[in-house]
This record gives structure tokens, C-alpha cells and sequence, in this order.
């Protein structure tokens, strides 16, 4: 079919310049060349424009229907209206066609590949120094003793004066210790843990008290805080014999073997008679090694027998009561346990040494 008015408005230079033709026929087949030809969305709605437009060759034509004769405009219409709906038709599949292929290049760009194992979680683990506190805990519980906390802010009567070591006693010098405002202080030592469950007056006592401690101390061996732990049984008939055999077992439990041990009489001011405690070396059985500068020993705990000021102290009756006690640093345990030769590991939160014990 001949087309109307076209050649006239074209040599304008209108967007359907491309579309001048002479019959409906040739418009659709180069219509349908450009769509097929169009390489991605953007190029193909160009092509929809210049066909379906505002001014689009199409569009145009059905604008021209008017100046045919009244007779042909029916068939005009209609001819340039089924033209119309391929195209659209036409257009439509191209568009689904690139907008699959578009899909699929983003998925080809960005391919996952699903064999890959998992990124997964890395889990967390204990602090050695805890490790060994919970098997402490543990190790105590069972022998029948119940854990204790009290502050790390201390006064002095808590930490030294119910201790027997009064104001201007030489071992208060030995504590090395940090003075806060208002007569408080970083505890020393666990100990006024116990003193406060003397002062609670419930006898008898088993209990053990582990926990942070802090001295102004700073080489290899010594760090500012420190983890303790403490024991303190009172009752009406505990002896030294006692405090042997509760020591004896729970250093056995403690490295899985049997051990000798060996009492060098000490001096503590808050135990009467006080010793310390050497066990035979875990890492040469005894044989002599650098650990135990080759002596065999190890020097592992303090303790002694309660002594009868501090009983006095906390309301206790010396004569009806006797008690037995001792400390021991768990960052020296777990360094023996877990074969480490510098404290300071501890303390630095280097995640390759932490990540061992996991
Ligand atoms: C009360 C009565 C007595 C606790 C004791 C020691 C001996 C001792 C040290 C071991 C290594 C401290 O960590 S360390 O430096 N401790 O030798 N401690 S007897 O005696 C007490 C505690 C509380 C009421």
C-alpha cells in the first residue's frame, strides 16, 4: 500500500527521516531489521521511538491517514494499525530477549561458585589464665570448698591490718602496693576476701578465692595484676596434716600425675608456722632442667596456719578454732601447665598465641 504525505515532511529532517518508504511493507521489514540489529536496550528504545513515538514514522503515518481521500482511510487505518501491533509485538520480544542476555552477563560477571567451601565462623576460645582458674574451681568444688569474690578496691583494714600486718610493718613494703584516694587501695592479694568471710561468722569455712590482684611490679616473672588464688578452711580441728593432704591431692589432680612435694619453713605475718611449697618438677619429673634452674623443684605455693591474731581479728576464738591457708599465683600454674616460659604472653593479647588454646 502507498503511503501518504511522507516524502514532504521527511525532507524536513524529522526523526522518521530513516522510515521514508513507499509502502507499509518496506517500513515493517526495515523495522524489524533494526530491532534484530539493536545490541542492548538503550540502542532498541531508540528504535521504538523512531517507530512509535511522538513523532515516530508510525505515528506520523496514522497523523496522514486524515489527508487520503474519505474512502481510503478505513483501510489506511487499519493496514498501518496491524503494522503498528507487530511491531510492538516485535519490539517486545527483542527487549525480553536483551534483557535476558543482560541478566545473564551480570550472573557470568559475578559467578559464584558454589563448590568454594564456606567462610564459616571463627570461634573464640578461654584465656589460658582462665582455663586454668575453671579448672581450679573445678579441682576445689569437688574437694568440698565453695568460691568466694570480694572488690578490687580495698581498704587497709581488709587488706593488711586483719591480715596482722598493721600500719609500718615491714611487709606492707613487700606488697608493693597502689594507694588510691581516700585510704583505699588495689588489694594485694585475695586474702581480705577471707577476711570477710571470717567477719560473716559462719564456721565452719571452706572456701577458695581466686581473682585479680595488684602489685607495683614490672619485670619477666612479675606483671602489675595478677590472678591468685586463695584457700581458708577454719574449723574446730584442722591441723597441718590436714593442710599437707589438701595440697598433696589437689597439685596431683591439678598435672594429672603423682608428685613429690617438700615444705621449707617460711614467714608470713597472717600464718603461724608458714611454709612454702616446692613440687617436684612437671617438666623434668625431678631430673633437673632450665625451669627448675636444675634443682628438681619447683617452687609452686605459701601457706600456713592461720595465725591466731587474724582469728582474733575477724571474732574467732583461737582456742576452740584453727584454720589453715594458702596462695598461689594460677598465671604460674597455667605457664607449668601449658609449657610457657614468659608471663608477659599473658597480658598481650596476641591473637596467634591466643588462638592455640582454642
Ligand atoms: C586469711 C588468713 C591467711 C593466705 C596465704 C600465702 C601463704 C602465700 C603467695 C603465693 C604466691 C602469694 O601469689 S603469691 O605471690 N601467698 O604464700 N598466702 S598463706 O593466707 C591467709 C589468707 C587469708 C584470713
Amino acid at each position: 500500500m502507498r503511503l501518504p504525505a511522507q516524502r514532504r515532511r521527511a525532507a524536513n529532517g524529522s526523526v522518521w527521516l530513516k522510515y521514508i518508504v513507499h509502502d507499509l511493507t518496506e517500513l515493517l521489514e526495515r523495522a524489524r531489521s533494526d530491532i534484530a540489529a539493536s545490541g542492548d536496550l538503550r540502542s532498541l528504545d531508540e528504535v521504538r521511538v523512531r517507530l512509535l513515538g511522538k513523532k515516530g514514522a508510525i505515528t506520523e503515518q496514522l497523523k496522514a491517514v486524515g489527508s487520503l481521500p474519505v474512502s481510503e482511510r478505513p483501510a489506511a487505518g487499519q493496514a498501518i494499525n496491524r503494522v503498528k501491533q507487530e511491531l510492538q509485538s516485535v519490539l517486545e520480544g527483542r527487549r525480553a530477549e536483551l534483557e535476558r542476555a543482560r541478566v545473564e552477563a551480570q550472573l557470568g560477571a559475578r559467578s559464584v561458585d558454589m563448590t568454594l567451601p564456606g567462610r564459616g565462623q571463627v570461634s573464640g576460645g578461654l584465656h589460658p589464665v582462665t582455663r586454668t582458674l575453671e579448672r581450679l574451681r573445678t579441682l576445689f568444688e569437688r574437694a568440698g570448698f565453695s568460691v568466694a569474690e570480694g572488690p578490687e578496691i580495698e581498704d587497709e583494714f581488709h587488706n593488711f591490718e586483719a591480715l596482722n600486718i598493721p600500719a609500718l610493718h615491714p611487709a606492707r613494703a613487700e606488697h608493693d602496693t597502689f594507694y588510691l584516694r581516700n585510704g583505699t587501695l588495689l588489694r594485694t592479694h585475695t586474702s581480705p576476701v577471707q577476711i570477710r568471710c571470717l567477719l560473716e561468722g559462719k564456721l565452719p569455712l571452706r572456701v577458695i578465692a581466686p581473682g585479680r590482684v595488684y602489685r607495683r611490679d614490672s619485670d619477666v616473672t612479675h606483671t602489675p595484676m595478677f590472678h591468685q588464688l586463695e584457700a581458708l578452711a577454719v574449723d574446730t580441728d584442722i591441723s597441718f596434716a590436714n593442710l599437707k593432704a589438701v595440697l598433696h591431692g589437689f597439685l596431683q589432680a591439678f598435672f594429672e600425675r603423682e608428685l613429690d612435694l617438700r615444705f621449707r619453713p617460711s614467714y608470713f605475718p597472717f600464718t603461724e608456722p608458714s611454709a612454702e611449697v616446692d613440687m617436684q618438677c612437671v617438666i623434668c619429673n625431678g631430673a633437673g632442667c632450665r625451669v627448675c634452674s636444675r634443682t628438681g623443684w619447683l617452687e609452686i605455693l605459701g601457706c600456713g596456719m592461720v595465725h591466731p591474731n587474724v582469728l582474733r581479728i575477724c571474732g574467732v576464738d583461737p582456742e576452740c578454732c584453727t584454720g589453715y591457708a594458702f596462695g598461689l599465683g594460677i598465671d604460674r600454674l597455667a605457664m607449668l601447665r601449658y609449657g610457657i616460659d614468659d608471663l608477659r604472653l599473658f597480658f598481650e593479647n596476641d591473637l596467634r598465641f591466643l588462638r592455640q588454646f582454642n
